[in-house]
């Protein structure tokens, strides 16, 4: 076993070291290089990554190896070749981070030093509130501000829109600021971007529910960038597959990112999960047992709140439902 395992790791290296090789004497002109200059990470292709540099040119260039993860919203050191090519040599401290699991208990960065969550609903696909609670979970636990979209709202049938202003009252409730939007009529989209402007965020949500929508609606001029990269890298236009970052007009700048359905949540403990909950945690109050899981327990301060209606029981059952998704990974 351990001889299998060595000779694993050997190969591994042997790759490793012939990737770097190639990657050194195939893409880069090591003798050509420009001297090192910041950048910031627009968007991210496998090994290698878009950079904007201070005048706002664009380069598609390769990582250094060991580097570790380099997303969208990182601040660079890198340098360039007259190939509009070049590489990435050191990835900045970043002043904030959203993480989710991969399928294999390890954690990957999505995005970097955002200061803002902008988590996106819709009435199509199917609106879920326990979906939602995920992404404020995630946006809680990562200590980055959030604040909710609901857009489609000219989808909306009467019966859906009685629903929607339910569910909106919730989140209001507990503090969230809650955006009515919809990208079809523009309704309320010039409000939406008064709350972007100088920030750095992200817009977070289930493929489909119009994130990307939404981002040319506020800002129309973010396809003109779209087109630069295109044109400047030759390699084609962007999938969806990648989140990527648009500067606002004046300061800050707004990240698409792609749809995944569920937000992870499986590498969390499950006694940091009340924390993802700021409405449930600020109820909680002495429940009899000390280690009190709030799944219903006899003596629970979270069932008292719930009577007393100081909590809100959608809230409370998707607490309940992601602890149990987490104790069963
Ligand atoms: N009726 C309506 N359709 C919308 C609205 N916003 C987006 N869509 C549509 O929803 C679909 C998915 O939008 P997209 O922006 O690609 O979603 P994303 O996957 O979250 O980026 C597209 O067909 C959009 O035209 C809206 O406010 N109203
Ligand atoms: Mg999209
Ligand atoms: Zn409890």
């Amino acid at each position: 076993m351990a001889k299998r395992q060595k000779l694993t790791l050997q190969q591994k290296r042997r790759l490793a070291e012939r990737q770097q090789k190639k990657l050194e004497t195939d893409d880069i002109d090591e003798s050509g290089l420009s001297e090192a200059k910041q950048g910031l990470v627009i968007s991210r292709f496998g090994e290698q990554v878009d950079v904007v540099d201070e005048n706002k040119n664009i380069f598609r260039v390769y990582l250094r190896q060991n580097l570790g993860s380099c997303v969208s919203g990182d601040q660079v050191m890198f340098r360039t070749n007259d190939n509009d090519s070049g590489v990435v040599e050191a990835i900045e401290p970043r002043f904030s981070e959203l993480t989710r699991p991969t399928p294999h208990s390890g954690i990957k960065t999505i995005v970097a030093n955002i200061d803002k969550i902008f988590v996106v609903v819709a009435p199509f696909p199917d609106y879920s509130s326990l979906i939602l609670d995920r992404y404020l979970v995630a946006c809680e636990l990562a200590r980055i501000e959030s604040e909710i979209i609901f857009n489609k709202t000219d989808l909306m049938t009467d019966e859906q829109l009685i629903f929607f202003e339910d569910q909106m009252k919730i989140y209001q409730s507990i503090g969230y600021v809650v955006h009515k939007v919809s990208c079809k009529t523009s309704n309320q989209i010039e409000s939406l971007k008064q709350r972007l402007l100088q920030h750095k965020s992200i817009f977070v949500g289930q493929s489909g529910v119009g994130k990307s929508s939404l981002i040319n609606s506020l800002l129309p001029e973010a396809e003109i960038l779209t087109g630069a990269v295109s044109e400047n890298s030759r390699l084609g236009t962007h999938t969806t597959t990648a989140s990527r970052l648009y500067f606002l007009p004046d300061k800050g700048y707004i990240i698409d990112s792609p749809g995944v359905r569920e937000f992870g949540l499986s590498h969390l403990e499950p006694e940091q999960l009340i924390d993802g909950f700021i409405d449930l945690k600020q109820q909680l109050n002495q429940c009899k047992f000390r280690n009190c899981r709030h799944l219903g327990e006899k003596g629970c301060s979270l069932n008292a709140a719930l009577e007393t209606q100081e909590i809100n029981a959608q809230r409370l059952s998707n607490y309940q439902k992601i602890y149990q998704s987490i104790i069963s990974k």
